[in-house]
C-alpha cells in the first residue's frame, strides 16, 4: 500500500499536530521522519492539551503503531520527559511506539554547541530551538554521530566520550560565554539512555517494507514546514533536516513511487519564529491582532511567532517541490472580524512582476503585491459543516484552490479535533 505523507507548507507551526490526529484513525502506522525535538506538535481533545516533541502524534489512538524513524534526531532526556508525561495520562505506549536503529542521538553537548554556535553568530544568529538539531545533523554528515543501534552495542560508552571531548573543544574554540556542568548533564543523560533502552528499536526500513507488503496503512508526519527545509528553504535561516517530501523518502526508507497521497497543511495566514526572511510580514495592528487572536506562540521555545498574510508565492513552491495532492487550510477563525484580507500573489522582483520564489526573498529583495479580499464578520469556531461557511471565506478559498491548482479538503476553525470541516 502507499504511504501517505502530511507535511506543512510554511515555516512551521501548521498545525500538523492536530491533523494527523484527526487522520490517524484511517492510519495502521504513524511515522516521523526528520526533526527532533525542534518539534512541537500541540494536540486537543477532550477538553485537554497535549504537546508532542519527538513523539509521532498517533501515540493517543490505541490501534495505531508509532515509528521514529531514521531520519529523526533523539534527545534521549526530551525523550525521557514526553514518556513520563504519557505515562502520566496512562497512555500504553510500550507496545506501540517503536525506534529506529538508525536514527542519531543528541548528545548534551550538541546543545551546548548549538548555544556556542548563536551566541557566536551574535545579530546573525538563525534563532534556532536550542535543542541540538544543527550540531547532531553535522555529526550524521560528517560520519561521527552516534545512533539509537550503538548503545544495544559494548563500548558505545567509548565513542561517546571521544566525541563529547571534541566537542568540548569546538566550544572552547567559539570563545563565548557558556555555563555548563557536563557531569550533571550526562548524568541525566545516561538515565535517559536507560530509559530509551526499555523502548523497542527495530530496523525500521524493513519493518515499513513488511509493513506496505502486508497492506498497513501508513502516515509519514513531517515536523517544521517546506520553508525550513535544509535545500529548499530560506538558507541558512531554515533547519537541518529536508522537511519536504523527498526527506520521507530517506527519513524512512519509503521508495519514491510508493508515495500516495501528500497533505499539505498552511494556515490562512503565515508565520515564523527566528531569523530570516519572511516577506508578507506585519509590523501594524492587524499582524499583532493575528498573533493575540491566533495565540502564535512556538509550542517549543514559548517565543512569539511573527505573523503577516498568506503568500501565495512561497505556498505554490511548497506544493509544487512536494508534490501536494491535497490541502489543508488551518486557522480559518483567527482571520474573523477582519474588514479586508489581503493574499500575496507575486513579487515585485528587480523592477519586475515574478510569481516563483527568487534566490533571495529579503525584504530589501521582494516587494509582495497583494490581492484584496473583502473580509467575514462571523465567528467560525462553532460551525460544524462546509454548508455554513459565510461567502466571503468561500470565496476566499476558491481563489486559493485555483491558484494553487489543489483542492482545500480540510478548513480547520479551531483548535479542538471536533471544530474541522471536511469539504
Ligand atoms: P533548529 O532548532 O536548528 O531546527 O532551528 C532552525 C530554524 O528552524 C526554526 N524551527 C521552527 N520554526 C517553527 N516551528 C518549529 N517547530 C514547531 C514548534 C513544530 C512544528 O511548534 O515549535 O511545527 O513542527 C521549528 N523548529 C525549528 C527555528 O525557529 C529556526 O529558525
Ligand atoms: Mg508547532
Amino acid at each position: 500500500m502507499a504511504v501517505d505523507l502530511l507535511l506543512g507548507l510554511q515555516w512551521g507551526d501548521e498545525g500538523k499536530g492536530k491533523i494527523v490526529d484527526v487522520l490517524t484513525s484511517n492510519y495502521n502506522i504513524i511515522a516521523r521522519f526528520q526533526g527532533g525535538p525542534n518539534a512541537g506538535h500541540t494536540l486537543v481533545f477532550n477538553g485537554m492539551k497535549h504537546v508532542l516533541h519527538t513523539i509521532p502524534s498517533g501515540i493517543f489512538h490505541e490501534d495505531a503503531s508509532n515509528l521514529v524513524g531514521n531520519g529523526v534526531v533523539i534527545d534521549p532526556v526530551i525523550f525521557k520527559k514526553e514518556l513520563d508525561k504519557l505515562a502520566e495520562q496512562n497512555v500504553d505506549y510500550k507496545n506501540s511506539l517503536l525506534i529506529s536503529r538508525k536514527a542519531h542521538l543528541i548528545l548534551p553537548t550538541h546543545r551546548l554547541l548549538d548555544a556556542a554556535s548563536e551566541t557566536a553568530k551574535g545579530k546573525a544568529k538563525i534563532g534556532s530551538t536550542l535543542k541540538g538539531i544543527g550540531p547532531t545533523y553535522m555529526d550524521k554528515t560528517g560520519r561521527n554521530g552516534i545512533r539509537v543501534g550503538d548503545i544495544e552495542l559494548e563500548g558505545w560508552k567509548d565513542k561517546y566520550r571521544a566525541l563529547a571531548d571534541k566537542h568540548e573543544a569546538m566550544i572552547d574554540f567559539y570563545d563565548v560565554n557558556i555555563q555548563y556542568d557536563l557531569a550533571e548533564l550526562e548524568k541525566e543523560f545516561f538515565e535517559a539512555i536507560d530509559v530509551l533502552k526499555s523502548l523497542t528499536f527495530i530496523d525500521s526500513e524493513e519493518y515499513m517494507f513488511q509493513a506496505q507488503k502486508n497492506g498497513k496503512s501508513i502516515l509519514a508526519e513531517g515536523a517544521q514546514g517546506s520553508l525550513l527545509d535544509i535545500d529548499f528553504g530560506t538558507y541558512p535561516f531554515v533547519t537541518s533536516s529536508n522537511t519536504t517530501a523527498a526527506g520521507a523518502c530517506t527519513g524512512l526508507g519509503i521508495a519514491p513511487n510508493k508515495i500516495g497521497e501528500v497533505f499539505g497543511i498552511f494556515k490562512a495566514y503565515t508565520t515564523r519564529v527566528g531569523s530570516g526572511p519572511f516577506p508578507t510580514e506585519l509590523f501594524d495592528e492587524v499582524g499583532e491582532t493575528m498573533g493575540r487572536v491566533g495565540h502564535e506562540f512556538g509550542a517549543t521555545t514559548g517565543r512569539s511567532r511573527r505573523c503577516g498574510w498568506l503568500d501565495l508565492v512561497a505556498l505554490k513552491y511548497a506544493c509544487q517541490i512536494n508534490g501536494v495532492t491535497q490541502l489543508m487550510m488551518m486557522k480559518a477563525d483567527v482571520l474573523s472580524g477582519f474588514k479586508s484580507l489581503k493574499v500575496c500573489t507575486a513579487y515585485k522582483y528587480k523592477g519586475e512582476e515574478i510569481t516563483h520564489l527568487p534566490y533571495n526573498i529579503e525584504a530589501h529583495n521582494v516587494t509582495p503585491i497583494y490581492t484584496e479580499f473583502k473580509g467575514w464578520k462571523e465567528d467560525l469556531t462553532t460551525m460544524e459543516d462546509a454548508s455554513q461557511m459565510p461567502k466571503e471565506l468561500n470565496d476566499y478559498i476558491s481563489f486559493l484552490e485555483k491558484e494553487l491548482e489543489t483542492p482545500i479538503k480540510i478548513v480547520s476553525v479551531g483548535p479542538d479535533r471536533k471544530q474541522t470541516i471536511f469539504r
